[in-house]
């Protein structure tokens, strides 16, 4: 049935058949006996003793002791949106899953965005890989992606998956550090299984450091098998691209925020879809005939290696957006069961090791989580197919059903449900021998040639980054052999990054290189390519005192508001300021209730009176100092200067007359009409990160 938008959303109604409101109604117990009174325990006299008798006291407490459920094991802490999916080039050549196939269908879809290795409560911007999980409602049944925001993982085969994250949560003795790899046990697995190499360079750079959900690629990781209507096999690798380009925050920004947000990209995707500005992706596919499975200098079953886009081109197919909060947090994002098995005719496995331990993990750990077998009958797992099997009661049974007969084949229900029908699944018939044994394909040994093409294709902001990253984590670890063990491995990276890592972390920096760098390159992996032309949703502070300029601060509220940035204009309390010549300027937040971390640019303009204000009240000189220091836009306007000049910021050139915009500083001096324009450019750009700014204190 078509929605009021005139797409199809099977799921949004179904979700909505289950919606409970509190609207209009009495308070009841569990079996719809209208309560009295639910504030005093039933007592023997007003001073006495509760009594067991009081069913509703029973009820409510012990619903409330069972109220929590494990978190997962890993990507505890999430945040999701649905949204829909829709098609724009069929893959019909390649598959015959009909989501892929045929364009005119909107397949809706739920996605769960999490961090790995901190619990529930966590903070969002820790240094992390991010999941990037999507279930798509299709007619054929649910598919899920269940992707993450780097296209490589640690280990090669599933089997080492839980000593890998054993070492990387807290520490068993203490249970510290929470959230966070920057300790030794991650570094001792790390410096003992080189296979992490690769993917120890991406959760070092600032891939690791999202700025928002929207702005974070998506990889399925594994090589995937598509299979079409004669059968035939076609190697594919899955890839989400944001619109908005993939962004990142700077380190110190992000143990900051952790402090005064740390709820910053969960609130982020929330505000978002709220206001309308709904994150968009952009879904491609890297095709590999079978027949070319082997012309690879690496093995496609290895998961520690990515095809580089220049060798296979990502071939954009359709469009993600998400366009609609969850009503109810528990129901639908704690509760949404992800499972690499789930999929559709038309997709099928490839024999990735990895790939096949996941396969039996995730079922494995919804019946612990969810409490049993029927956790696909809550409303956020159903698929919008029908469902019809022989499966029948256990825990939390919540259909009823019919029928003599629940095994097949049986005579009693018409031979039903009957099997084999066109569009069933069938597995790709991949022929297989060998002998049995425990041993690594010689062909997944290179550990070091991707790290090292990584490396070269960073420009030279993220190695820095990268530099900056390893010193911190490896800095943080006790045991000198560790951090001599990764230095070594560095180096068989790339020598310049073992040098610059070693001469951080007081370990003696190698003296030759072990092996010389390739030197390929691959510019797709650069943030510094990547799209960075747009406004949508970013958030600026406007910094104003008694005395501000009220014509400037419309000026450049209204400029940004309309390029479709959110502006907040902030002075020491809340209310109002009074504006220069008189009016007054209306104040969105209070300085003290905010920080400089949560905002994407900061502005100040003109009225002497306001920015002597300003230059006097610390909070807003460190304001514009840290905003600097993160590499953000900052404008200001006329007397405005002046705050910049008392933040210590120089070695970029200020407006003489002119507006002037250097390295992401834009200022200007008299009414300019340009000068919105210069500072939507600069916020466009994202940061500014070859800015000098080492002199400045923040
Ligand atoms: Fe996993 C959750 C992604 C390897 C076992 N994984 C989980 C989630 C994501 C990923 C995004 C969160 C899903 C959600 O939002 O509910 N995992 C990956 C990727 C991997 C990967 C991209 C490598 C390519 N995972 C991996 C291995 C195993 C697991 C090798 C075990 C053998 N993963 C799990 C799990 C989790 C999980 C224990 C925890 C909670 C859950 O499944 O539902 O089964």
């Amino acid at each position: 049935m078509a929605d009021p938008a005139g797409r199809e959303d099977r799921k949004q109604e179904q979700i909505d058949q289950r919606r409970v409101s509190p609207q209009g109604t009495e308070l009841t117990t569990d079996q719809g006996v209208r309560v009295d009174d639910t504030d005093n325990s039933l007592s023997a006299g007003e001073r006495g003793p509760s009594l067991m008798e009081d069913f509703h006291l029973r009820e409510k407490i012990t619903h409330f002791d069972h109220e929590r459920i494990p978190e997962r094991v890993v990507h505890a802490r999430g945040a999701g949106a649905y949204g829909h999916f829709t098609l724009h080039e069929s893959l019909a050549e390649y598959t015959t899953a009909e989501f892929l196939t045929d364009t005119s269908l909107t397949t809706p879809v739920f996605v769960r965005f999490s961090t790995v290795a901190g619990s529930r409560g966590s903070a969002d911007t820790v240094r992390d890989v991010r999941g990037f999980a999507t279930k798509f409602y299709t007619r054929q049944g649910n598919f899920d992606l269940v992707g993450n925001n780097m296209p490589v993982f640690f280990i090669q085969d599933g089997i080492k998956f839980p000593d890998f994250v054993h070492a990387v949560k807290p520490e068993p003795p203490n249970e510290i550090p929470q959230a966070s790899s920057a300790h030794d046990t991650l570094w001792d697995f790390v410096q003992l299984q080189p296979e992490t190499m690769h993917m120890m360079m991406w959760l070092m750079s600032d891939r690791a450091l999202p700025r928002s959900f929207a702005m974070m690629q998506g990889f399925g990781v594994h090589t995937f098998r598509l299979v079409n209507a004669q059968g035939r096999g076609t190697f594919v690798k899955f890839h989400w691209k944001p619109r908005l380009g993939t962004h990142s925050l700077a380190w110190d920004e992000t143990q900051k925020i952790a402090g005064k947000d740390p709820d910053f990209n969960r609130r982020d995707l929330w505000d978002r879809i709220e206001a309308g500005d709904f994150p968009e992706y952009e879904f491609g596919v890297q095709l590999v005939p079978e027949e070319d499975e082997h012309r690879f200098d690496f093995d496609l079953l290895d998961p520690t290696k990515i095809i580089p886009e220049e060798e296979v081109p990502v071939r954009p197919v359709g469009t993600l957006v998400l366009d609609r909060n969850p009503g109810n947090f528990f129901a639908e994002t704690e509760q949404v069961a992800f499972h690499l098995g789930n999929v559709v005719p038309g997709i099928d496995f490839s024999n990735d090791p990895l790939l096949q331990a996941r396969l039996f993990s995730y079922l494995d750990t919804q019946l612990i989580r969810l409490g049993g077998p029927n956790f696909p009958q809550i409303p956020v797992n159903r698929p919008v197919a029908p469902v019809r099997n022989h499966h029948r009661d256990g825990y939390h049974q919540m259909d009823v059903q019919q029928g003599q007969a629940s095994y097949h084949k049986n005579s009693l229900s018409g031979g039903c449900p009957a099997v084999g029908g066109e569009g069933s699944f069938t597995h790709y018939p991949e022929r297989v021998d060998g002998d049995k044994i425990r041993k690594r394909s010689e062909s997944f040994a290179d550990h070091y040639s991707q790290a090292t093409l990584f490396w070269n294709s960073m420009a030279d902001w993220e190695k820095e980054h990268i530099v900056g990253a390893f010193r911190f984590e490896l800095g943080k670890c006790d045991h000198v052999h560790i951090r001599e063990g990764i230095v070594e491995h560095l180096d068989h990276v790339d020598h310049d990054l073992a040098v610059r890592v070693a001469e951080g972390i007081g370990v003696e920096p190698p003296k030759t290189p072990v092996n010389a760098n390739h030197g390929r390159t691959s510019p797709a992996l650069s943030q510094a390519n990547t799209p960075a032309d747009s406004v949508q949703g970013r958030k600026i502070a406007i910094l104003v005192a008694d005395g501000a300029d009220p014509a400037a601060v419309e000026m450049v509220g209204e400029a940004l508001t309309e390029a479709g940035a959110l502006c907040d204009v902030l002075a020491a309390k809340d209310g109002f300021v009074q504006a220069a010549g008189g009016g007054q300027v209306k104040v969105t937040r209070a300085m003290p209730t905010v920080a400089s971390v949560l905002y994407d640019a900061v502005v100040v303009p003109g009225g002497e009176e306001s920015v002597r204000a300003l230059a006097q009240d610390g909070d807003a000189v460190h304001f514009v100092a840290e905003a600097f220091v993160h590499c953000k836009a900052v404008g200001a306007l006329d007397a405005g200067i002046g705050l910049l000049e008392r933040a210590g910021i120089t070695g970029v050139r200020f407006a003489d007359g002119d507006i002037v915009s250097d390295h992401g500083v834009v200022t200007g001096e008299g009414p300019s009409a340009d000068f919105p324009d210069r500072l939507i450019e600069a916020v466009a750009a994202h940061r500014h990160w070859t800015r000098d700014k080492a002199h400045v204190p923040a």
